[in-house]
């Protein structure tokens, strides 16, 4: 039997349910890219906000690209399991708070009523780094991207987010609605800022007035999302349907760490998501670089070196001390550079992470997180990179870090079965391929000005460094580097 509102009473009590009157929920915040992570993090936060007994905050997500969620959860009334798992224990719970789902380019057209109408006070986005359509090294929104491009040449029929929220915006003002709040939950730095950026520039190219309205009277505030939630496997699905003796067709595995910090700036108001533990704060750039660097720097870090040496999982390349030996010194250096929120001992916090990254429970592939380098590097290397290179330091391990990226983006040119995810994969691979020669692949590498920007390839120190460190890991005999690099 398939999980919905008529068999929750058949779960075992052991599995917490919605307790609230889903019924009477209104879904006033509308979530672009509802996958895994929202349902881990967001969705939660506002499900304690319901529990609570506040009505006024339902979700309705969308699936931008695709229908699948849409025809995953509209059968079980939008409800879904989320699985918590720790190293020794495990808690399932059922989550009430998403309460409708728009599916893909198909529902493009209700979605943006739905945007435009007054119920809607929140606009929510996780999206992935690619999903803004902005270059990674100079923020600026890309024009020619064919999404956009297409958007911006039909834009009263958007599918793209940055279209959907300018149109939506532009019902609005017409129609005297106050404006809703653009919340982005992206793993980007000044996330908010980025959002309104992206925004901004897609506005202006369709109504400069419209643009100027858009800066004046929406809030885009930042925020540091945090929770590693892997992408749902089918054996997360029959361990699932074994807790809750039901059947559901996208549950979510995730760790039991969760942490959300949320500027505190609203245009229609927001819902108190302090009582699942969110906290407001208007620290929100140093939280966001702790963790994008402390956290996803390391992540992407272990998942380049865990693709060289063929583990599959965070925690089975924890278990390697060649990836200890690096992860160690490259959290030193991120952190002498590093400006903490108020309260928060960083030393601690790469303590908790190794925890986390160590948690068997978790089967969080690392061939999952090496993807979309080109969008990840810039926020998570580069830029302690460039505040250490600011102060005259070296920075050996960091670029260790990009060597291994770099090793990972030549192993993957010469793999047939080509499984290298990255919007700039044509250009990265085909660099990779122009010789095989130790320093020339790093210096076509480092070229990409998208990634690295004109002042890396131009700083001979750095360059210098990141030969030796590609050169170390090549003749390395613990990693499988592609055996055509010469050194
Ligand atoms: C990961 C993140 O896939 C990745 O690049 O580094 O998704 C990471 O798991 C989350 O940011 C944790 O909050």
């Amino acid at each position: 039997m398939r999980l919905s509102e008529k068999s929750l009473s058949q779960l075992p009590a052991s599995v917490a349910r919605p307790a609230f009157d889903r019924s009477k929920v209104i879904g006033s915040i509308v979530h672009l890219g509802i996958g895994a992570f929202h349902r881990a993090h967001q969705a939660m936060f506002t499900d304690a906000v319901l529990a609570s007994g506040d009505l006024a905050w339902g979700i309705v997500g969308a699936g931008v690209v695709s229908a699948d969620m849409k025809n995953a959860l509209g059968p079980q009334d939008f409800l879904y399991a989320l699985a918590e798992m720790g190293a020794d224990s495990e808690n399932v719970r059922v989550i009430g708070s998403i309460v409708g789902v728009f599916g893909g380019v198909e529902d493009a057209d209700s979605l943006l009523a739905k945007m435009s109408d007054i119920s809607t006070r929140i606009v929510s986005i996780t999206v992935t780094e690619k999903g803004y359509y902005l270059d990674p090294a100079t923020g600026k929104l890309q024009l020619q991207a064919p999404a956009i491009a297409a958007d911006l040449a039909a834009p009263e029929t958007p599918k793209t987010i940055l279209g959907l929220i300018v149109q939506a915006l532009k019902n609005r003002k017409a129609a005297g609605i106050l404006p809703f709040t653009v919340l982005s939950c992206d793993n980007l730095p000044n996330n908010g800022k980025l959002a309104k950026a992206a925004v901004l520039a897609f506005a202006r190219e369709v109504d400069a007035d419209l643009a100027l309205w858009i800066k004046t009277n929406v809030c885009f505030p930042c925020t540091m999302v945090d929770r590693i939630t892997p992408a749902t496997t089918d054996a997360d699905r029959a361990h699932v349907a074994e807790v809750l003796g039901l059947d559901d067709a996208w549950p979510v595995v995730t760790e039991q760490f969760v942490q959300w910090v949320i500027e505190d700036q609203f245009t229609m108001g927001r819902p108190d998501w302090t009582v699942g533990g969110a906290i407001f704060s208007d620290e929100i750039e140093r939280w966001e670089n702790m963790k994008l660097r402390c956290l996803n720097g390391a992540h992407s870090t272990l998942a380049y070196l865990g693709q060289l040496t063929g583990r599959e999982t965070v925690a089975d390349a924890m278990q390697l001390p060649l990836i200890t030996v690096i992860l160690d010194p490259l959290w030193v250096e991120i952190r002498n550079v590093l400006d903490a929120p108020k309260g928060v001992n960083p030393a601690e916090y790469v303590e908790s992470l190794k925890q986390r990254f160590r948690n068997p429970a978790l089967k969080h592939r690392t061939a999952q997180i090496a993807s979309d380098g080109s969008q990840k590097l810039p926020q998570r290397l580069l830029a302690p990179l460039r505040d250490r290179l600011d102060k005259g330091l070296s920075s050996p391990m960091i670029a260790t870090a990009i060597a291994a990226w770099m090793h990972y983006a030549v192993k993957m040119a010469y793999t047939p079965d080509d499984g290298f995810n990255d919007p700039l994969a044509v250009d990265i691979l085909a660099r990779a391929r122009l010789s095989t020669d130790a320093p020339s692949i790093v210096d076509h590498l480092l070229a990409l000005d998208k990634i690295f920007g004109l002042d890396l390839p131009a700083n001979a120190d750095f360059r210098a460094l990141l030969i030796e460190k590609f050169v170390e890991l090549a003749i390395n005999p613990t990693l499988a580097t592609a055996a055509q690099i010469k050194v």
